[in-house]
């Protein structure tokens, strides 16, 4: 009776939200994205999938409404795991299956199977949580609709919505309520702010005077992460922050000319910034405030700017940690030092010139796939994983057991030499597992750390660009008849198929000194991208041409030819 009356109001609500003509929908690296005015049925579907990983987890989980970097006529949708990560991998498949049934008796068809096969209560024997969260996009209300009907679709689903986030506040939002603690916005806002102002508090006295330049300007994307970074500046001391490219009426167009994917790509000053910006700490966020990079405009008579990337952020990340345990350590006796394994977690799109550095520092560094889910489940095998793409998407993640032996030995110092400069170290790594946030990488938390690291190296800006430098760069992207021909290996940098290009691209990367060059489908966009290094900017680029040619040769559409 309970499995009819839900099959039936499944149906119903399925009929108004008819899949688009043609349309076909993947759940790739960020979860489903599209034009914004063909999402209303894959939104709707994802609220379903959303309310039944709540029911088999028997745990809260979220579902975000955003497309991230992409332009504001584009949407997304992505299911956030329990413990605020991205949705099992395992899943994806029946994401895909139910987001391209063709009308609402296949759909109920893939459902009825599935709940079966996984052993989900269905019918309205057990409830179920969504927490909703969407960025600025305009097309985000009428999605968000389509969600709540999806949640509701399955009986004892409750859709919680918390209207305007950033994506990291949806994730981080899920994984505390987990765990039962409070999980509001303001209890977002206070932890950043109380672990910030903690981290400053730790600032070496003899450091304080070094730390003048307070000064940070801040390009908001035009997105949510703007009005997000207001809130929480007023809760801050000891930085002088500004923002621009808010979003609010009339200051620009969501990721246009400006945010974290524009200057990490560009390499060229976002809109809203200029010639009186010379020499001061400037940030971007991008669309979702998910991404953070750094920049630094050099000369008032160009555009170029100085990019400190994600790449440079994990370094600066690293130096502080390591300094830490180095502090630790070297202060305690050999039967006392406390042993941890630190990961660096990267992709291909890793400067190469990164990961030397961060070798010489004599860490242990991984690659992996494109696609947090891939970089955040590495880092997460570590005592201290620390992960970030170059784009500026990353964290730091402390393990559990971990945290209960740092935990353990702040207290033993508390009590046998409180104010050490042991005990300080702790302190400092316990605040930081505080103020980075664990469930994904998360620009505001993101830009706390990097202040917070810089006052306590006593570092401007450009001495943190200096740690290493850049090898040139450039990334390109294909149009092709269909991207999934490209199929890589080894973490993305070798072609597997289509058979032959691989020889090729290895022959166009060898007439070129320091020359690197790998291609691999996008997960987010219909393009294959190409992404080339070299010692000179100039060789960087024509390696890149050379292998989009390659690429336009095997896979292009037969008229470019
Ligand atoms: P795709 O489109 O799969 O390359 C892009 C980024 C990823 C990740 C996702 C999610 C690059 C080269 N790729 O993925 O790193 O951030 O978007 O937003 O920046
Ligand atoms: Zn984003």
């Amino acid at each position: 009776m309970a499995q009819d009356k839900q099959c039936s109001l499944l149906l119903e609500f399925a009929s108004r939200f008819p899949l688009p003509h043609g349309a076909r929908f993947s759940y790739g690296t960020a979860g489903f994205r599209s034009d914004g005015s063909i999402l209303a049925s894959t939104v709707f579907r994802a609220g379903i999938l959303a309310a039944l990983r709540s029911l088999k987890t028997s745990s809260t989980v979220g579902l975000m409404i955003t497309a991230s970097h992409n332009p504001v006529s584009d949407n997304g949708v992505k299911i956030a795991d329990p413990d605020g990560g991205m949705m099992t991998q395992r899943w994806e498949p029946f994401a895909d299956a139910i987001a391209n049934a063709p009308d609402p008796e296949h759909l109920l068809q893939l459902v009825k199977d599935f709940v079966k096969e996984e052993n989900i209560p269905f019918g309205g024997e057990q409830s179920a949580e969504v927490l909703l969260g969407r960025d600025t996009r305009p097309s985000g209300e009428t999605l968000l609709k389509a969600a709540k009907h999806g949640i509701n679709a399955i009986i004892g689903a409750v859709a919680v919505d918390m209207d305007i986030l950033t994506t990291p506040q949806l994730h981080w939002m899920v994984r505390i309520k987990n765990k039962g603690m409070p999980a509001s916005e303001s209890d977002y806002l206070s932890q950043l702010s109380k672990s910030f102002s903690c981290l400053i508090d730790l600032v070496p006295k003899e450091r304080v005077a070094d730390c003048s330049d307070t000064k940070l300007v801040v390009d908001g994307a035009n997105g949510v992460g703007g009005e997000k970074l207001e809130q929480l500046k007023k809760m801050l001391t000891g930085l002088d922050i500004c923002v621009r490219n808010t979003g609010k009426k009339g200051e620009g167009v969501l990721n246009e000319g400006c945010g974290a994917d524009f200057v990490q790509k560009e390499k060229i000053t976002p809109s809203g910034f200029g010639p009186d910006d010379v020499g001061i700490r400037c940030a971007s966020l991008d669309g979702d405030a998910d991404r953070l990079v750094y920049f630094l405009i050099s000369s008032s008579s160009s555009k170029n700017i100085d990019l400190i990337d994600g790449d440079k952020i994990l370094s600066l990340f690293a130096v502080f940690i390591k300094e830490q345990f180095d502090i630790l350590n070297n202060n305690s006796d050999s039967d006392n030092k406390l042993a941890v394994r630190i990961g660096i977690v990267q992709t291909a799109y890793a400067n190469g010139a990164s990961t030397s550095y961060l070798k010489q520092l004599g860490l242990e560094v991984v690659l992996t796939p494109t696609g947090v889910k891939f970089l955040h489940k590495e880092a997460a095998k570590y005592d201290i994983g620390i992960y970030f793409e170059a784009n500026g998407h990353g964290t730091i993640l402390f393990s559990e057991s971990f945290l209960l032996s740092l935990e353990a030995r702040s207290k033993e110092l508390a009590s046998t030499s409180s104010g050490s400069e042991s005990h300080k170290a702790v302190l400092r790594l316990l605040a930081v597992s505080q103020l980075i946030n664990q469930a994904v990488g998360d620009a505001l938390s993101g830009l706390l750390l990097v202040e917070a690291v810089l006052q306590y190296k006593g570092w401007s800006i450009k001495r943190w660009n200096e740690l290493y430098q850049d090898l040139p760069s450039r990334q390109l992207k294909v149009k092709v008849v269909d991207r999934n021909a490209v199929v890589t290996t080894n973490a993305e940098t070798k072609v597997a198929k289509p058979l032959g290009l691989q020889e090729l691209i290895d022959a166009e990367t060898a007439k070129h000194p320091h020359g690197r060059c790998f291609v691999r489908p996008s997960g987010t966009e219909d393009i294959i991208r190409v992404y080339a290094e070299a010692s000179t900017q100039e060789a960087a680029d024509s390696l890149a041409r050379s292998v989009v040619q390659l690429v336009d040769r095997f896979l292009g559409f037969p008229s470019s030819h």
